[in-house]
């Protein structure tokens, strides 16, 4: 019954609330997203990811839900929803939702319920007596993902809820068999409306280790613990899988923060009946520690962790992505300093991705080159990019400028400056004032800009999305790394029985000379994608200009 139709699928990420303004109140929305949706088919692109639109008062906009089977008033109705999915699915396009069920809003009725001891609802949350002779000090060490402890305190009971992430957004008790099954009803529903699949929001966080026992940290108030994976983690989602996924044609992606390629197997292999996919975050740790301290871009180490992934049995789908709503943009992250070949490089990064083997996933406004934006402290909207300035304001003011620095390259406000659509009044994303600062760059970077030239980062993603359809050298063929000591260029071999494709990459703002290997062999290379347009023909020592990317069929 199931079709694994995302494996030669492309998907676009939506953040709605920053790509287009349909009703002119500053603040992006359905209507705006039914108007583009032309623009989205005429990339190339298969299905769509939205974060969240659900019922929210948007403490993370959106990732806190009041009303899981409700639409957010700044987003629209149902009804707009349902024409939005109309009309994706009369342009073939697929929608695959988020799905947030290891928290939910702290304005959630369930959540609402709860603070009442004797509610049936008090057990779908994470409730605990404190330490201490007056049960003032929190139940374990463990430390929210947007900083500060990760439980507070309610003085009605007397008792600590647990929070990962902002003490508005609760985690759930999935220890719980009724608010398990509520949840799979919940996706049901969704399910039945039409959507294709969801996207599992830090799924991986769902079961938490037994007796909620003190984690390890690098720093006080700050750092992961261990609650990734927990004891239960495999049954709770074999139980959903049973119990909706797989009653669907659908397709899962897990935000499987803390996955490893080593246990990845267990939880996305076909025959796994669990998720069909997952994000991992490997490669995007290779230039900041522990997530948030940048360190330089290594390329070498890069494609080492990629590769890692690649290397999975034939039965495991990876997934491939640059950017999302949490990330800084790829333009500079991966890139370094492009001066004037922007789009240069945004191609030379397109290409690295998109044919190595997996569902890859383009983020709203990379089509176009998009970069991270000069903020100010107070340009911040983000509750993460505000908890960081508010924690270190407090406990230690001198590393104020080392944060301002830190964040001009970790915040994932970068990702989330309206998107630009021409160099019109607020970048065509609205009528109105913009709920967050435009990036200033949107009068020389936008759609309608990109639109006009033929060779352009969106034409050039175009042209690289109608290659790889179908194509099974992309789709299943094996990978192997070239050079992959080599820290200037990306290079790597696709083979597919008879059929071999060679991906090269310039990573550098300068020429670079790149050895083929000796064992590579070919009698004839045809150039089937580049981002120049007179690339000469591949010998075996190759003469790559900046940023230069070619995408060549060996024969
Ligand atoms: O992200 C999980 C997560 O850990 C990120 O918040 C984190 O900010 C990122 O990896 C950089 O450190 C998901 C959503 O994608 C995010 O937007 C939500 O804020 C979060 O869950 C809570 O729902
Ligand atoms: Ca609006």
């Amino acid at each position: 019954m199931k079709s694994r139709w995302y494996k030669d699928a492309v998907v676009y990420q939506i953040y709605p609330r920053s790509f287009c303004d349909g009703n002119g109140d500053g603040i992006g929305d359905i209507r705006g997203i039914i108007s583009k949706l032309d623009y989205i088919k005429s990339i190339g692109v298969d299905a769509v990811w939205l974060s969240p639109v659900y019922k929210s008062p948007n403490d993370d906009n959106g990732y806190d839900i009041s009303d899981y089977k409700d639409i957010m008033d700044e987003f629209g109705t149902l009804d707009d929803w349902k024409e939005m999915l109309d009309g994706m699915h009369a342009r073939g396009i697929k929608l695959i939702m988020d799905l947030v069920v290891n928290h939910t809003s702290d304005e959630h009725v369930w959540f609402v319920q709860s603070r009442n001891k004797d509610s049936k609802y008090r057990d779908y949350y994470i409730w605990r007596k404190g330490r201490g002779k007056d049960g003032k000090k929190p139940p374990n060490n463990w430390t929210s993902n947007f900083v500060g402890p990760a439980w507070e305190y309610d003085e009605q009971s007397g008792e600590w809820y647990l929070h990962l992430f902002s003490k508005k957004q609760p985690d759930l008790n999935w220890e719980n068999p009724e608010l398990r099954q509520e949840i799979a009803d919940m996706c049901n529903f969704w399910f039945d409306l039409g959507v294709d699949g969801f996207r599992c929001d830090v799924i991986t966080y769902i079961s938490k280790r037994d007796g909620l026992p003190d984690g390890k940290r690098a720093f006080p108030l700050i750092g992961q613990e261990q609650y990734v994976m927990g004891p239960r983690y495999h049954e709770y989602m074999r139980e959903l899988n049973e119990r909706s996924f797989s009653r669907y044609d659908s397709m899962t992606v897990g935000e499987s923060i803390g996955i490893t390629p080593d246990n990845a197997v267990e939880s996305i292999d076909e025959s796994a009946g669990e998720l069909d996919t997952v994000f991992s975050f490997d490669h995007m740790g290779v230039d900041f520690k522990m997530n948030v301290i940048p360190v330089k871009f290594n390329l070498a180490k890069y494609k080492k962790v990629l590769d890692r992934w690649q290397q999975l049995p034939k039965s495991c789908q990876p997934t491939l992505f640059l950017e999302n709503h949490d990330q800084p943009r790829c333009l500079p992250r991966f890139s370094g300093d492009y001066g004037n070949n922007r789009e240069k490089a945004g191609m030379a990064l397109a290409v690295a991705m998109l044919f190595m083997r997996g569902t890859p996933y383009i983020y709203q406004g990379q089509e176009i080159g998009m970069t991270n934006c000069a903020f100010e402290e107070k340009d911040y909207k983000d509750i993460m990019a505000i908890r960081v300035f508010e924690l270190i304001r407090k406990i230690f003011p001198p590393l104020m400028p080392y944060a301002r620095k830190v964040m001009l390259k970790r915040a994932r406000d970068h990702a989330r400056t309206p998107m630009q659509w021409s160099d019109g009044k607020n970048a065509g994303f609205s009528q109105a004032q913009p709920w967050m600062m435009l990036n200033p760059n949107y009068k020389q970077i936008n759609v309608e800009d990109n639109e006009s030239r033929s060779d352009s980062l969106l034409n050039f993603y175009r042209k690289a999305l109608a290659y790889r359809k179908g194509k099974e050298v992309i789709i299943s063929g094996d990978f192997s790394l070239v050079r992959p000591k080599d820290k200037r260029i990306f290079a790597y071999l696709r083979t597919c029985g008879e059929q071999r494709l060679l991906v090269v990459v310039n990573y550098k703002n300068k020429p670079v000379k790149f050895n083929l290997p000796q064992g590579l062999t070919f009698t004839r290379a045809q150039l089937a994608l580049s981002n120049y347009t007179d690339l000469p023909t591949l010998s075996s020592q190759l003469r790559l200009r900046e940023y230069e990317a070619a995408v060549y069929e060996l024969y």
